[in-house]
């Protein structure tokens, strides 16, 4: 039987007793539901295939590649290894796989013009310690905001490109280091829900539309300060078979990175966007 049980206080919510590999529709629709309601979705116990775990993400739209051509898998670009390859050729640790996600709070795909819907992971394996990922609420930020600065912030743009302030991405292979910055409203609507969130990256923001450096920079430094809410945070603390979703639009994430190196962690990830083939050739 199928349970659905809330995690964090105003966020996390998990799924037990389901095999992804079966739903129907009807059976889809519940899950669905309390992923947008929730923000963040676990499903427990998965046993999957590359195949079927992508047959399960499509349901939440469209998958498509991650930028970083170097960490997709080799037969199947949508999926983005995390975890894979961490050592180089002399055994010394790749801090840029080993510690992917862990620079700080953020949202996936503010660089995109179309920024990613929704990233969803699969647990293949799982340290003995150490590599949760934590997740926030970003509606519990925007309601967390001063009236006045909510007032301020209507029809404000923010700036975002790949690297951020600090320019390039190791990640990324040479010729897709040049990043053209996109724009996005820091107050944004959610499409489904309705519900208004502050969106926003610290790493991959630039700058802020029609404001000079000063105020921009200060602004970005306040936002920052709302952005965790202590009453609206869940930690995630992994089992294999996992499956994990978070709603881009609506939270933020980072990955602990303090797990045992020389332990595996890997997880397959996927990209979710809900834009047209057009829009999703100019931000591949
Ligand atoms: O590995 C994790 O826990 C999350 C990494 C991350 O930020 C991502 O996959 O977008
Ligand atoms: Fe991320």
């Amino acid at each position: 039987m199928m349970d659905i049980r809330c995690l964090g206080p105003q966020i996390g919510v998990e799924v037990t007793g389901v095999d992804v590999k079966a739903l129907d529709d009807a059976g889809f629709a519940p899950i669905y539901q309390a992923w947008l309601d929730h923000n963040i979705l676990i499903v427990r116990d998965q046993e999957l295939e590359i195949e079927d775990f992508l047959r399960y993400s499509r349901r939440f739209g469209p998958v498509v590649p991650h930028p970083s051509k170097s960490t997709r898998h080799p037969e199947f670009p949508e999926i983005t290894m995390l975890g894979i390859n961490k050592f180089d050729a002399g055994g010394n640790l790749i801090e840029a796989i080993y510690r992917r996600g862990a620079e700080g709070w953020h949202t996936d795909g503010a660089y995109n013009e179309r920024p990613f819907k929704a990233t969803q992971l699969y647990a293949l394996a799982v340290p003995s310690r150490g590599g949760d990922t934590l997740f926030a609420n970003g509606y519990a930020a925007y309601d967390a905001l001063p009236v006045s600065l909510k007032q301020r912030l209507e029809g404000v743009m923010g700036i975002f490109s790949y690297g951020g302030c600090r320019g390039g991405s190791p990640l990324l292979d040479k010729e897709d280091q040049e990043w053209t910055p996109v724009l996005h409203p820091i107050i944004r609507t959610h499409p489904e829900t309705g519900r208004k969130s502050l969106y926003f990256d610290p790493g991959k923001i630039v700058d802020i539309v029609r404001y000079d450096r000063q105020e921009s920079d200060a602004l970005i430094a306040e936002l920052k300060t709302y952005m965790i809410q202590p009453g609206a945070e869940y930690r995630h603390k992994w089992r294999k078979g996992d499956i994990v979703i978070w709603d881009n639009r609506c939270s933020y994430h980072r990955a602990a990175g303090d797990y045992p190196p020389e332990e595996d962690r890997i997880h397959w990830r996927v990209s979710i966007n809900d834009y047209g083939v057009e829009a999703r050739e100019t931000a591949e």
